[in-house]
């Protein structure tokens, strides 16, 4: 039998509540032992609040006044009894509360341990489990209506769905295996390999979802990178609509880089502000420009800023080229003041340059079409795409993609005319790999690393 766990399920700090989760067969018992009810209640029926204290049963004392719900296995998070505790929101409170409750017979829970206890139970696939960790970490509404959609379980449908169809196809195998010694043909070769044509088909649909379900979940890196006083801090500040980084007249005014994060159309966007691309005046400069560079290269879009106010100069030609290899965007600020700058001799220093985006960082002009453009250069579209399911965790991408291996490998063997036991033993394979994402087949090495993501009390 299951031991009973325990843990503050709301973060930590003040707060108008905090609540303390119990799961296991103790749960009505530490009730018992721990509260008093206002009426007189010594008994609690499941999904009802009751009013009292908690009660030291060692001292008396009253160590807060509270609300208390249990819920009844299997109608609870974890499909064990569950019992919360509202308390008042405050660290001591909290910790005085919990530990009556360890007293009374609970453990402290490990990270995520409700949750592998409502998987474990079948309250919930892995998938789903996945999403509820992905829910607590959502960057923006996006990425939070992708973990739902996780939650409600669309994709684990349609892989349950698939995995049926694997079955079939194993169960065809099998039978061609069962019967080899009979004289009828039990087996028909090019019908298994079309099925499995067919399931890869579906795999290769549902993977190429991933690349959008990745920078929705996890966002992207930008960085602003040009001369001193192009705007680069004007921008990041119009962008975060906030006076986040210093701007001045004075070039030279950003030394170190400075991030934020912000949401472009659901994206979650890194963005990051840095020094001013010129010979350096100084160590400071020096060392900051040096970091210019190493934020190049890691950002996965690099802004590439001028002044259109002034004329083009060699730092900016030599921010181009070295922004080439990246996906990049040329964005020409100060449009409200007169123009200066040549297009004609952009073009001449990158013929294959993308035609460079005009705006404001001052007054706002040209921003909307900034954003649409970083959405853009991510996804390859600008209209919004909405999958009916959406692979966003790289767990999931490598188990379809090893599926599909095992697939591919398995009818080729067909083909081929092998044993059918060679085809069996590599769709077996391919059913426990399809099977690792909603947890059918799961080790429990995986599931550790899964769990120990959470926080505690989750
Ligand atoms: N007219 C006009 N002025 C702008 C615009 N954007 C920025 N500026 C001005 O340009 C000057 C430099 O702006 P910053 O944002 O500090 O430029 P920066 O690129 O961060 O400069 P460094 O940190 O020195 O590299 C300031 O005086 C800003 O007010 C714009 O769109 N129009
Ligand atoms: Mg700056």
């Amino acid at each position: 039998m299951e031991d009973t766990i325990a843990a503050i399920a709301t973060p930590p700090g003040i707060g108008g509540i905090g609540i303390i989760r119990i799961s296991g067969p103790k749960s009505r018992d530490i009730a018992r032992l721990i509260f008093k009810s206002s009426k007189g209640h010594d008994d609690y029926k499941s999904h009802h609040l009751y009013y009292g204290d908690i009660i030291s049963p060692e001292t008396g004392t009253v160590i807060d006044e509270v609300l208390i719900s249990l819920m009844i296995k299997p109608h609870s998070y974890t499909g064990e009894d569950v019992l919360e505790i509202n308390c008042h929101g405050g660290h001591v409170v909290l910790q005085s509360v919990l530990a009556e409750v360890s007293r009374a017979g609970a453990r402290l829970a490990e990270p995520g341990e409700f949750t592998r206890r409502a998987f474990l139970n079948n309250r919930i696939d892995l998938s789903q489990a996945e999403a509820i960790a992905d829910m607590t970490t959502a960057k923006t509404e996006r990425g939070l209506a992708m973990a739902v959609s996780h939650l409600k379980g669309n994709l684990a449908e349609k892989i349950e769905k698939i995995r049926a169809s694997i079955i079939d196809v194993l169960a065809s195998l099998e039978i061609s295996i069962d019967f080899t010694d009979e004289d009828v043909e039990f087996r028909n070769p090019s019908e298994i390999a079309k099925k499995i044509d067919f399931i890869n088909d579906e795999l290769h649909e549902i993977a190429k979802t991933y690349r959008e379900g990745k920078v929705y979940r996890d966002g992207i890196s930008a960085v602003i990178t040009g001369r001193p006083n192009v705007g680069k801090s004007s921008l990041l500040n119009r962008l975060l609509g906030e006076e986040r980084a210093i701007v001045t007249a004075i070039p030279g005014t950003t030394r170190d880089y400075i991030e934020e994060i912000i949401n472009i159309r659901g994206l979650p966007v890194k963005i990051t502000d840095t020094a001013g691309i010129r010979a350096p005046e100084n160590i400071i400069e020096k060392e900051g420009i040096h970091l210019v560079w190493e934020k190049l290269a890691q950002a996965d879009v690099v802004i590439v800023l001028l002044d259109g106010s002034d004329m083009l100069m060699k730092e900016d030609t030599e921010i181009i080229h070295r922004s080439r290899e990246k996906k990049h965007i040329v964005v020409i600020n100060k449009t409200d003041l007169p123009h200066m700058l040549d297009e004609l001799q952009l073009t001449a220093i990158s013929p294959e340059l993308q035609p460079p985006i005009w705006i404001s960082a001052k007054h706002g002009d040209g921003i909307p079409a900034l954003k649409d453009a970083i959405h853009a250069l991510i996804l390859d579209h600008t209209e919004d795409c909405h999958f009916p399911y959406i692979v966003s965790n790289v767990r999931h991408k490598s188990a379809i993609e090893k599926t599909r291996c095992l697939l591919s490998k398995a009818k080729d063997s067909i083909l081929n005319d092998l044993s059918p036991e060679f085809s069996a033993f590599d769709v077996r394979e391919a059913l426990d790999s399809i099977g690792e994402i909603t947890g059918k087949t799961i080790n429990e090495e995986i599931l550790d690393r899964i769990f120990s993501t959470f926080c505690i009390g989750k």
